[in-house]
């Protein structure tokens, strides 16, 4: 992910000719990614809107906040696990994934989902007042508190306002966080040709639906350039989630399985 997208932003793959693909074909990779995207993304944008204005009250932080470390770790985990349970289910919809090998699959939703649901996070933020859907209601970065991963937190909420200020819209979301799931550098891949060629084509789609709203045509490039940020996201939780190992050794059981699948 980190050299790979460079030719895309510098424009190289401007004739879709060159993956041998037509207009119609583009418009059904699309179709395909975005029914996959709404299908999978827990709320709808009217959903999320509706909800943007309900806040946790100080009563709601406070109680957050005075919850020991090891409870609210598990919360996160929770949320974090029952997100990721849709983000599997919208890879599983993607055209081409289901016919990659199993240790394909899992490789990719491993290194992606984190990346993938950071993405997703968006459309679940409010950048005017810095604050994100937990719980059901929209709260700061000091809900987070008793996590004691205050340099995290603030990476995410920074990535979250950096997303936000690039307005995409659902379909561009959709095809974004595909193509971050259909990454072809991911170590372990045993038959990344064919990873490759998927986001080729998913890269193509997301071309074209940025043309579609004929906004600035570097959104691409921008969408790309968010990716260092995504990455330092991960391995700061990776190294934080080491941290809390060290310290609560007799924790294991607190997490969901599926989070300790993907990230222990
Ligand atoms: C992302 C978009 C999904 C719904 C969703 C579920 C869980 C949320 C997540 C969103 C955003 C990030 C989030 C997470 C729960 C905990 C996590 C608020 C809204 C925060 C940033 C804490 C991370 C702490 C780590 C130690 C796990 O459709």
């Amino acid at each position: 992910l980190d050299e790979l997208p460079v030719h895309y932003s510098l424009g190289l793959i401007e004739d879709q000719r060159l993956l041998d693909l037509n207009g119609t074909e583009i418009e059904y990779v699309s179709q395909n990614i975005i029914r996959s995207h709404l299908g999978t993304c827990q709320f709808t944008s009217d959903e999320l809107s509706k909800m943007v204005w309900n806040a946790h009250s100080q009563e709601e932080v406070c109680s957050l906040q005075s919850k020991p470390c090891e409870m609210m770790w598990q919360l996160c985990a929770i949320h974090v696990s029952n997100a990721i349970q849709y983000v599997v289910e919208f890879a599983k919809r993607l055209d081409g994934f289901m016919e990659l090998c199993q240790n394909d699959q899992i490789v990719l939703l491993k290194a992606g989902c984190l990346e993938v649901l950071l993405i997703r996070m968006t459309r679940a933020f409010n950048p005017s007042n810095n604050t994100v859907l937990f719980e059901g209601k929209f709260g700061g970065i000091q809900m987070f508190r008793s996590l004691g991963c205050d340099d995290l937190l603030f990476a995410i909420f920074d990535l979250g306002q950096a997303l936000c200020r690039l307005s995409l819209s659902d379909e561009e979301i959709a095809l974004f966080t595909a193509a971050v799931l259909m990454s072809p550098d991911r170590p372990r891949l045993t038959e990344s040709k064919k990873v490759q060629k998927l986001q080729d084509r998913i890269f193509l789609a997301l071309q074209k639906e940025i043309q579609k709203r004929h906004c600035s045509e570097d959104l691409l490039t921008k969408m790309i350039s968010k990716l260092p940020l995504m990455k330092t996201i991960c391995n700061l939780h990776a190294d934080k989630l080491e941290f809390f190992r060290i310290l609560h050794p007799d924790t294991a059981h607190i997490f969901p399985p599926l989070y300790k699948e993907v990230f222990c």
